[in-house]
């Protein structure tokens, strides 16, 4: 280390100094200086042995010979801290490379709700998502939402595919997007809902995807809990079906997201509508989740989020 050289150096001045003033003091001493600090090379201090105490730099010598054995451990312990420090970068580096959703943004720091870009694995780019880290400890990935009626979500294939609306208000992600981010760990899923009274509900699965679009982004769903009941563990297994593809089991020309004004993973047809029309009366074709609310009353506020299964037990660490 440069810094603890030019210290030494400065040290052995200093104490040459020294001794040289009590030099000139002692002149009775002057035949015990068989040893001077110019005998002694300065890359020997390390192995210098004091084994002489007659001689009159003695004190100085030993001083030196002390702050030299600090300095040294200064310097290993600088060494291990610098080790440590580069290794911690690296690590950092590392978490904040892979915002692959907002979990990861969260574990990274962003603790306010809002919009974010995110990178999931095999994403060809980035793209925004609008994240909630309030509810539940936070780190939730949106991709729905209902508020305000703002949005038409009677929309095609294309449009669900690709996402819609507006990330601060009501939108769909895209379901390629959706299946994007959850193809690449267990996500567990949350919906929050609102009545037209302000009651609120919610509903977790403790597993949530959607498979690709080959397989018509069929909807993998967990078990339920929560207080909201359980509207869309019967959707299990079934795939998407918009106004124009009709994937549904319901048998014939008839098509669910027809018959009740949405998108989603109809059977033949629902328990829930989250995608429905925003209007509170007519039977089914409103925003429904039918253990909350029945088929006739539509919600005025849903939100669809998700989140690694265990990430609030891996807050501590990255990764
Ligand atoms: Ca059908």
């Amino acid at each position: 280390m440069e810094l603890s050289f030019v210290f030494i150096l400065f040290c052995l001045i200093a104490a040459a100094q020294g001794i040289h003033d009590v030099q000139r003091r002692d002149a009775a001493s002057e035949s015990q200086r068989s040893v001077t600090l110019q005998d002694i090379p300065k890359n020997d201090l390390k192995d210098l042995k004091l084994d002489n105490e007659n001689f009159s730099g003695y004190d100085q010598l030993k001083q030196m010979k002390n702050i030299y054995d600090e300095l040294k451990s200064l310097e290993d312990r600088f060494d291990e801290l610098a080790a440590n420090y580069s290794k911690l970068q690296q690590k950092t580096k590392a978490c904040q490379a892979s915002d692959r959703d907002c979990a990861d943004l969260f574990k990274n720091g962003v603790k306010m709700d809002g919009v974010y870009n995110i990178t999931p694995d095999n994403s060809p780019s980035a793209f925004k998502v609008y994240c909630d880290m309030t509810t539940d400890g936070g780190g939730w990935t949106l991709f729905q939402k209902r508020v305000n009626g703002s949005e038409d979500f009677y929309l095609d294939w294309q449009s669900y595919k690709d996402g819609f609306g507006n990330l601060n208000g009501e939108h769909w992600l895209g379901n390629e997007r959706i299946y994007t981010i959850t193809k690449q760990r267990r996500y567990e899923l949350r919906v929050d809902m609102e009545d037209a009274d302000g009651n609120r509900r919610y509903a977790i699965y403790d597993n949530f995807a959607i498979a690709s679009e080959a397989q018509k982004y069929k909807l993998v769903l967990g078990n339920y809990s929560g207080n909201a009941g359980d509207s869309l563990g019967v959707h299990r297994g079934y795939a998407f079906t918009t106004k124009d593809r009709d994937n549904d089991s319901h048998g014939g020309n008839a098509n669910c997201a027809k018959l009740y004004k949405g998108a989603w993973w109809y059977y033949n047809c629902h328990l829930s509508n989250l995608n429905g029309l925003y209007h509170l009366t007519n039977y089914g074709n409103g925003v429904i989740w039918y253990t909350f609310k029945g088929h006739q009353r539509s919600l005025k506020t849903t939100e669809m989020k998700i989140r690694p299964v265990g990430f609030k037990c891996a807050l501590l660490c990255c990764g």
